[in-house]
């Protein structure tokens, strides 16, 4: 990865396809010469202030019209001279520009080199530069105000609130080493430890949100699983709100995973509705079966559907045994309860030891229980209902990690250690809060972040 070189790199910035407009983006010392010699703009533009022109190839042939924006250094996005053509939004247009812009001198941008540019001349640091992809990504309107807030700076400023607190522990700390060891005023002592547990409770605050925060970004799999007919694809319709899987009273109407997504509390949730499991001789349903049994290895969480109306059978036992099997949560859904009950809550705990039970009526779209038993599966519920402001497993790891450091510190001051020992775990907590926002973060770590970007971002 080039970091921070004077190379002037350009990039389409739209998606590839038809639309509207699309732009073609350029950041570095010679963003302007190169766009006036592509464009032929006699005189210097007025700096963001949008100039109507031509942009020709080195032919001299007209490849578009194109508004141009110039954007000087250092108030731009990447900190540097900026110039953004707005064209038609073609892919054969937007391919013409950009091959324009590189045989005029400028050089292909990597993925997210523009935001990497902006971190590296300190535009916004490494959180907010993330939150740029998580932004683009966000597949909740929930995600995208998390994101929106990281980009703005809600994470960043508390992080540096709790790293500033811990570079002047880590002073006071210093000053200690004058005194002798048992010198040292108990007051200061006091105030040590009283400042290791306000930053301790900062530090849980955070990272309570942590999981609600990663779960409405990333999503979870949930998979519908039970024997044939029990309901699991009206439950997948209930939950769905739609009828997006066949319903009917023949067993075995479901023979393939279907797939379909829902949002729970601002949460992405992708369902499987799964052929219902037998032992049998069908070529195709036992293809299915086979198909149940991997939704299965792949899902966060796994329902076990069960019909109320009739008492469990063998292959109710096969299909526990199979969520079993799966490392998930496991709820058991009691389906068909506006039928004569033939079950017991307390026959399905047994057949599924340490799974929710929950009772449904797919029917009349009754999945209260099961919406909130999902909930509380994958760390939605009990939440305070606000935005999680961690949203990253990277943060949420960092976070933990500063924690560990000051824990360590605080044992050290409890134990009335020398300052340099409680110094120790102060600073490891430095180091892994600066994590977050790009004050510790190596090469390999920016690598690893940036790579992942689109190329334009
Ligand atoms: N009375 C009643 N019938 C239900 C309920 N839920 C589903 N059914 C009926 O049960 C039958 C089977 O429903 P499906 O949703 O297709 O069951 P499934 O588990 O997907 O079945 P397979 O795909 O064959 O494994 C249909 O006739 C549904 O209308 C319910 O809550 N009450
Ligand atoms: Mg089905």
């Amino acid at each position: 990865m080039r970091t921070g070189d004077a190379d002037t790199i350009a990039a389409i910035a739209t998606p590839l396809g038809s639309g509207g407009v699309g732009v073609v983006r350029m950041s570095g010392a010679r963003a302007l010469a190169v766009a006036r010699q592509v464009t032929r703009l006699r005189r210097r533009p007025t700096p963001r202030y949008a100039h109507l022109t031509r942009v020709v190839d080195a032919e001299g042939a007209l490849v578009d019209e194109a508004l141009l924006l110039w954007m000087p250094g250092p108030r731009s996005y990447t900190g540097e001279d900026v110039v953004e053509l707005s064209c038609h939004g073609g892919p054969v247009v937007l391919r013409r520009v950009l091959d324009c812009l590189l045989a005029a001198g400028a050089h292909p941008a990597g993925p997210g080199e523009f935001t990497l540019r902006a971190f590296l001349n300190g535009r916004m640091d490494l959180a907010q530069a993330e939150a740029v992809a998580d932004l683009v990504a966000a597949p909740t309107p929930a995600a995208m105000t998390v994101a929106a807030n990281q980009l703005a700076g809600r994470l960043s400023d508390a992080v540096r609130e709790m790293r500033a607190a811990c570079v002047d522990l880590l002073a006071q700390l210093e000053a200690e080493v004058d005194f002798d060891e048992d010198d040292v005023p108990a007051a200061d002592r006091a105030e040590v430890a009283a400042t290791l547990a306000e930053l301790d409770r900062r530090l849980e605050a955070a990272l309570a949100s942590a999981r609600r925060g990663i779960v409405q970004r990333h999503g979870v799999r949930a998979a519908l699983v039970g024997s044939p007919n029990v309901g699991k694809s009206s439950l997948m319709n209930a939950l769905l709100s739609s009828d997006r899987a066949i319903v009917t009273a023949v067993p075995g109407t479901t023979r393939d995973v279907l797939e379909e997504t829902f949002e729970l509390d601002g949460a992405p949730i992708v369902l499987n509705d799964t052929a219902g499991l037998r032992a049998t001789s069908d070529p195709v349903e036992h293809l299915g079966v086979e198909r149940t049994a991997r939704a299965l290895e792949g899902a966060d969480v796994a329902v076990l559907v069960l019909d109320a109306s009739r008492p469990l059978l063998g292959n109710d036992a096969l299909a526990a045994a199979q969520v079993r099997r799966a490392a998930a949560p496991a709820i058991a859904a009691l389906n068909k309860r506006d039928l004569p009950q033939a079950l017991r809550p307390r026959d399905a705990a047994r057949l599924l030891p340490g799974a929710a039970v929950v009772e449904t009526t797919a029917l009349a779209n009754d999945v209260d229980e099961l919406r909130q038993a999902l909930r509380a599966a994958i760390g939605l519920a009990g939440a305070d209902g606000g935005l999680a402001m961690v949203a990253s497993v990277r943060h949420q790891d960092a976070l933990q990690r500063a924690r560990g450091e000051l824990a360590s510190a605080r044992r050290a001051a409890a134990d009335g250690e020398p300052s340099d020992f409680i110094s120790i775990g102060v600073r490891g907590a430095v180091d892994a809060l600066g994590e977050i926002t790009g004050e510790s973060a190596t090469e390999s770590l920016l690598d690893a972040i940036f790579s992942k970007f689109c190329i334009g971002k």
